[in-house]
């Protein structure tokens, strides 16, 4: 059967500080995301963008949930969406934005699994909570609220939680954990292959394990990337970079494997700055990186 693809945009910067990545599906537009998947033999269409509230001061007044309101106002939108997508048969493809829109991404894709698995692909963990956050930046929370932990406005995006459970998530790439973040992944006995993982085993082991996991109690599978999970060498168009990433060459290997697989059932690729960019490098390395997640071809 010819799989059909609906892409959307999400425009959203107010989940961390640098601006910018709110371009992110501009960029990833313009380097053919779509003529990409087109290319492999997917009927493509792009819903375009969900609207995002520009900033407003007084929505600023939370210093340890900046912008929670113009946040789940976009992620109930991006939940709407991505269930009617869903529900329409499609694969849901949804280019970021900052990694906060996750928490609307899983809101919709998890109306539809009874045992969603996540694979969290990104140099951090994503697991803060309005109490245990550094920043006060949501882009530094969507896995935990997608999980259940932290503020309600968060975690009861769609009117429901946890949309997954911890025994379903695998983080890939982490490196930048806060002490917080290790704790939860302790207590709740999270998968996570931290780099010192990737160098000793090697990604194609990382990727054997992780299906293999994922395989045996999930009824679908989300791939959330945050590109910041690359080494900044190969992808320098993300607001926190962090020295010490996944290769270019181990993440087309991951995808290729993940294509093999088939377990993928909505991806999100997130984080792309391109004012911060090289010549729309990054937006370029994520659109690769899709044509191997969706099964494209060396040979
Ligand atoms: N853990 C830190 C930093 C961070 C999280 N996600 C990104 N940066 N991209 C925080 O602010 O929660
Ligand atoms: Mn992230
Ligand atoms: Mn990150």
């Amino acid at each position: 059967m010819r799989r059909k693809f609906s892409i959307v945009g999400v425009p959203m910067d107010l989940g961390q500080m640098r601006r910018g990545v709110d371009m992110g599906p501009s960029a990833m537009r313009y380097a053919d995301a779509v003529k990409r998947l087109d290319n492999i033999g997917y009927e493509v269409e792009d819903l375009g963008d969900i609207h995002v509230d520009q900033i407003n001061d007084d929505l600023n007044d939370q210093p340890y949930l900046r912008n929670l309101k113009a946040i789940t106002k976009a992620a109930l939108s991006l939940a709407d969406c991505v269930d009617s997508i869903i529900k329409n048969g499609r694969f849901p493809l949804v280019l970021g934005g900052d990694h906060s829109i996750a928490i609307g991404t899983l809101a919709g894709v998890a109306r539809h699994f009874q045992n969603l698995g996540v694979i969290w692909y990104d140099a951090h963990g994503d697991l803060n909570t309005d109490e245990t956050t550094p920043s006060g930046n949501i882009h530094g929370m969507p896995l935990a609220a997608s999980l259940g932990f932290g503020h309600p406005e968060l975690t009861d995006v769609g009117g429901f939680h946890p949309k997954v459970k911890p025994e379903n998530v695998v983080i890939i790439g982490a490196r930048d954990l806060d002490q917080a973040e290790r704790d939860l992944i302790r207590k709740h006995s999270i998968k996570v292959y931290t780099m010192h993982e990737i160098d000793r085993l090697g990604m194609t082991k990382v990727m054997e394990e992780t299906i293999a996991y994922l395989k045996e109690t999930t009824d679908g599978v989300h791939l959330s990337l945050d590109l910041d999970g690359l080494d900044p060498h190969d992808a320098p168009g993300v607001g926190t970079p962090v020295l010490g990433g996944i290769s270019y060459r181990e993440s087309h290997l991951a995808m290729e494997m993940l294509a093999e697989s088939g377990l993928i059932t909505s991806a999100e690729f997130v984080e792309v700055n391109p004012i911060l960019d090289e010549k729309n490098k990054t937006a370029e390395v994520a659109v690769a990186l899709m044509g191997s997640l969706f099964g494209e071809k060396l040979l």
